[in-house]
């Protein structure tokens, strides 16, 4: 692939509603895109111009992990661009991208929108879509979400309320301490024997073991990263504890963490989101251990605009991601979407089957939500 050009877009989205976790209430998301021009390979090898967007999910602000849009830039810009172009055309394919960027340590979330509009650049040239190349087999995926702390108990019982009847099949409730127990409890009690699970976004530590373990009245699926995210070998020592299952989000952010986690019983469910582990040709690696390993795995979401969204919905069409994903509609989080919006089609969301990621953004939006964009490649001063 020859790269001619690369961009970095900043758009400014408002959230239907603000979304509140352990580590912060969001009211805006800041998104970071890449958009890239190159000549890839056609069907029958021939020269074909197109173009390619990935999707950073780095936040705002360093509170889910250390990364952030304005250090993501800084490192794409400075880093990342440079060194795929000086990789050279011939060496310059998505599946490259990650050998390539090895000597930069961290910034998973800056890596994998680099390989994120290489790869849709790439499978757009090849006439092949996103869920086709990572081997994914359905053509629909079941629709999670993910409900934000609220003031209240009974606001928090409302908003699960709305989302069960516009059929969400899984519902998510992020906790944190003093907003656990007896929220779950109230959920519980107004919608019986709904698939529940819980998410605390690393806000106990081992000394809240004895609280946690009265969740597991509840039956729930599972309790994501309830401590922080280096505590590989506390949450080891809590699993034992606790009947109800632990899933890693945070900790996790390679095949080589998977590994670990799993074996020392720190986890015994892995969240899997492309952005956290550095790309989707990294989490389609981390979803084939799983499945070596037969654990459960699911793919978590990061308030994506339609362009991350596409490809987590071809990423969770894969066979091993046996639960359902935070993958929701894009009203879930946005009025008004960068592309056309995915919809809740009974519980389940599409696949897109079209070329590379399927959807590109709606020009008219694109302008009405971008902030700012910058030339990376060719750079300009
Ligand atoms: O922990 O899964 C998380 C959003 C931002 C940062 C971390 C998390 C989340 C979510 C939202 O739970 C999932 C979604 O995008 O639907
Ligand atoms: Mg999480």
């Amino acid at each position: 692939m020859q790269l001619h050009r690369v961009e970095l877009v900043r758009l400014r989205l408002p959230l239907v509603a603000p979304f509140t976790t352990s580590f912060g209430t969001q009211e805006t998301r800041l998104a970071l895109l890449v958009r890239v021009e190159a000549t890839a390979a056609g069907p029958g090898g021939q020269p074909v111009d197109v173009v390619g967007w990935g999707e950073c999910v780095a936040g705002e602000h360093p509170l889910y992990s250390s990364e952030t849009v304005a250090g993501a830039s800084h490192v794409l810009a400075t880093y990342l661009v440079p060194m795929v172009v000086a990789a050279g055309d011939e060496a310059l394919s998505a599946d490259a991208v990650h050998a390539v960027l090895r000597p930069i340590v961290g910034h998973h979330m800056a890596k994998a929108a680099l390989e994120m509009a290489l790869l849709d650049a790439e499978l757009r040239a090849r006439d092949q879509s996103l869920a086709r190349a990572l081997g994914a087999t359905r053509d629909r995926v079941p629709s999670g979400v993910s409900v934000g702390l609220h003031d209240t108990i009974g606001d928090m019982v409302d908003t699960v309320g709305d989302y069960l009847d516009q059929g969400y099949v899984r519902i998510k409730l992020k906790i944190k301490p003093g907003h656990d127990v007896e929220l779950v409890r109230a959920v519980r009690e107004a919608y019986g024997d709904v698939p529940l699970q819980v998410d605390a976004n690393a806000a106990y530590t081992l000394a809240d073991a004895d609280h946690l373990a009265e969740l597991d009245e509840f039956d729930l699926l599972l309790v994501e990263q309830p401590l922080a995210n280096d505590d590989l070998w506390q949450h080891s020592l809590l699993a034992p504890r606790l009947a109800t299952p632990i899933c890693l989000d945070e900790s996790i952010e390679s095949v080589a963490d998977t590994d670990a986690a799993l074996d020392m019983g720190a986890a015994s469910i892995i969240n899997v989101k492309p952005g956290r582990v550095g790309g989707y040709l990294q989490a389609r690696a981390i979803h084939d251990r799983c499945r070596e390993r037969g654990v459960v795995a699911w793919v978590g979401g990061m308030l994506e605009t339609g362009l991350g969204r596409a490809a987590n919905a071809a990423l969770a069409a894969m066979d091993g991601f046996t639960l359902p994903g935070d993958v929701s509609a894009s009203s879930r989080f946005y009025r008004e979407d960068v592309t056309e919006p995915f919809v809740l089609e009974d519980g389940h969301i599409r696949v897109p089957a079209g070329p590379g990621l399927g959807v590109e953004p709606l020009p008219e939006r694109l302008e009405a939500l971008t902030v700012d964009r910058r030339d990376v490649h060719p750079a300009t001063a």
